[in-house]
């Protein structure tokens, strides 16, 4: 009685994907609860969601009032602008210490595979080895391959562990960049000792002064960006293959009836390679096809399943907003996931439609579902595992399969080596052709469009009404993680979508033969957008640091403390980043006013908020203008 339907918003209203919308009224007509419905039936704390309230001690919880923030203070005294920027600060903390972690495992698989441990992974791409190595100062001349790797090793293992210095992949940012870090003191050092210091600072009658604790937090998100998350890109890069672009198809129609279907969802690109090798084992093969199925159809969904996508072409069946959902075609014989992003409420749906729900990484279990631990030296145990109770299930589907046919081709796979070269063969030179088109006002800026899907807005509808704003204003627009999965099912990321361009960007994209929407991969992969915009300020002719470049960035339905990782870290990197759906700081404060004013006037980014995409568009359009002011380019 409680999913009657006429109690229910409309499916249209809580998702733009047709898909997940015939999935959701599925759902509901079997009974189903899903995130999309629990989302809008949720009525979140109004003092939390502008993080007026804090629990860092138990003389507290102290809450304060959103609309006379300045009238009361907490039990010890703490202020409203020392509340907010302890609250953001631990979710800097929370955010960097995710990609940080993924950074690091992704740093051991690499040591493993030097080491010899690791015999099923290999490294791949050699000449971005030697590319990285040489960036970071490593003589790599006359040296063997695993030489190489563990000189990288050993000077990556610094973004992690080090207690003093610089991080090692901060050399990459513009040295005007650098020198600010290095003036303000943010220069990020290790990021183990970055998120404990943050967490430290913000300890019960520790930093005080939202201004000063400002600096930890920028520092702790500049661990992130030019930390862990670069290292997971780059390594992952070396070990399994820079991304060119490659066709593949997004959204649920990947999904195929007479197959074994195994979906894998999460983060980690480790788990994901070892079950593409092992889903084309004849074996399995044999054994699906003797319980009826004509093959076994490995999908990703979410950011491992963009990252595969981008290196592999592996087709995607959705986002973060559709992966509750999808289990709902009763079509999915196992779903297998690793860390990051993975609802807890999967558990329940996947019990629902007699679907396995596996977990495979010690760090992420899941009450309810089945644990087979994925281990690098031993890949094939688990990924046979999996196989096994896949193939097992097809042979006993018992449900009604529904599955929507929308399937949807496009071009993925732009890393920032490949964007050099598709623009002209480098960024460096007398002006590269990006820069060149920039300055002549072809493109009249480059925007970043990412992050998640939020149930508090209407599915993937403000990532592509913004989208198509910013392109039809010739911004050219870089994407990944979920983000990119919303215009892609909207068929933007190809290059017949170049006249939805203004005529500037679609005269480029015709001339190149490229997207008007670029999709760069995961939500790690941010940092491919960092390196870009490294390498358009050492290009020349559009300033001296990237607080000077005609660039902005939103994450329009984000949700997670990862988002307001990145999302701090591209500001400390001189971006102007707008955050849609809402934000955890209250008007008419100074932390406020600091984050959204205060860091521009010291040579930074800033943030911005609005939750209209034609209002965020206008946004960032407004600001590539000013800085193209800034620049004498303007016409
Ligand atoms: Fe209240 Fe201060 Fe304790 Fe926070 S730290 S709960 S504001 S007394
Ligand atoms: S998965 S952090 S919902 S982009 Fe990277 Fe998507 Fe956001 Fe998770």
């Amino acid at each position: 009685k409680e999913n009657s339907e006429k109690k229910m918003v409309s499916v249209e209203d809580r998702t733009m994907c047709e898909a997940t919308q015939q999935m959701l009224t599925k759902a509901r007509r079997d009974g189903v609860k899903l995130d999309l419905d629990r989302g809008y039936e949720m009525k979140p704390c109004p003092i939390g969601a502008e993080s007026a309230c804090c629990k860092h001690c138990y003389m507290g919880p102290c809450r304060l009032n959103p609309r006379d923030p300045y009238k009361k203070v907490g039990v010890c005294g703490a202020t409203i602008d020392t509340i907010m920027a302890r609250n953001f600060g631990r979710n800097v903390a929370a955010g960097s210490a995710s990609h940080n972690d993924h950074g690091r495992h992704i740093l051991e698989l690499f040591r493993g595979i030097i080491d010899g441990k690791v015999k099923d992974f290999t490294i791949e791409d050699t000449l971005k080895l030697e590319r990285v190595g040489k960036s970071l100062g490593i003589d790599v001349e006359g040296k063997e391959v695993l030489e190489v790797a563990k000189e990288l090793c050993d000077e990556l293992e610094k973004t992690f562990s080090n207690v003093d210095g610089e991080m090692p992949f901060t050399k990459l940012a513009p040295e005007a960049t650098r020198e600010l870090w290095r003036k303000d003191g943010v220069m990020p050092r290790g990021a183990m000792l970055e998120i404990m210091e943050m967490m430290s600072r913000t300890h019960i009658g520790c930093d005080q002064d939202y201004d000063n604790l400002m600096k930890q937090i920028t520092r702790t998100a500049l661990a992130d960006g030019w930390g862990g998350s670069m290292v997971a890109t780059e390594l992952s890069d070396i070990m399994f293959g820079t991304p060119s672009p490659t066709l593949a198809d997004v959204n649920m129609g990947v999904l195929k009836e007479d197959h074994v279907n195994i979906i894998v969802h999460g983060h980690e690109p480790a788990m994901f390679e070892g079950m593409l090798a092992a889903v084309n084992d004849s074996f399995f093969i044999e054994e699906a096809k003797a319980k009826g199925a004509k093959g076994i159809n490995l999908v990703g969904m979410c950011c491992s399943g963009a990252e595969m996508m981008s290196r592999h072409g592996v087709p995607h069946a959705g986002n973060f907003g559709s992966t509750e959902a999808i289990i709902v075609t009763g079509a999915v014989d196992a779903m297998v996931v690793d860390i990051q992003c993975i609802k807890q409420g999967l558990a329940e749906v996947a019990k629902c439609y007699d679907t396995h729900l596996i977990t495979t990484n010690p760090r992420a279990k899941i009450e309810g579902a089945t644990h087979v631990e994925f281990d690098e030296i031993d890949p094939r145990k688990c990924t046979d595992e999996i196989l096994s109770k896949a193939i097992a299930r097809y042979g006993t589907r018992s449900m009604p399969i529904e599955i929507p046919k929308k399937i949807q081709a496009g071009v993925h796979g732009f890393s920032h080596e490949y964007i050099e070269y598709m623009l002209g063969g480098t960024f460096r030179g007398s002006y590269s052709p990006l820069n060149d088109n920039i300055i002549n006002g072809r493109i009249r800026g480059v925007a970043g469009v990412v992050g998640c899907t939020n149930p508090k807005v209407k599915q993937d509808s403000v990532h592509v009404a913004l989208v198509k704003e910013l392109i039809r204003n010739d911004v050219l627009v870089l994407q990944t993680g979920c983000s990119q999965i919303a215009l892609a099912k909207a068929g933007l990321l190809v290059p017949e979508a170049a006249p939805l361009a203004g005529p500037g960007l679609a005269e480029v994209c015709e001339t190149v033969g490229m997207p008007p929407v670029l999709g760069l991969g995961s939500c790690v992969d941010n940092t491919r957008i960092l390196i870009a915009a490294s390498a358009m300020v050492k290009a020349g002719g559009l300033g001296n640091s990237i607080a000077d470049l005609p660039v902005a960035g939103c994450a329009p339905e984000w949700m997670s403390e990862k988002a307001l990782a990145i999302g701090h870290y591209f500001v400390a990197s001189g971006v102007y980043t707008v955050f849609g759906v809402g934000f955890p700081t209250i008007k008419e404060t100074k932390f406020h006013d600091l984050m959204f004013n205060g860091l521009e006037k010291k040579g930074y980014g800033k943030w911005g908020m609005a939750s209209d995409p034609i209002e965020i568009a206008r946004m960032m359009i407004a600001h590539i203008d000013k800085k193209r002011k800034q620049l004498g380019i303007d016409k």
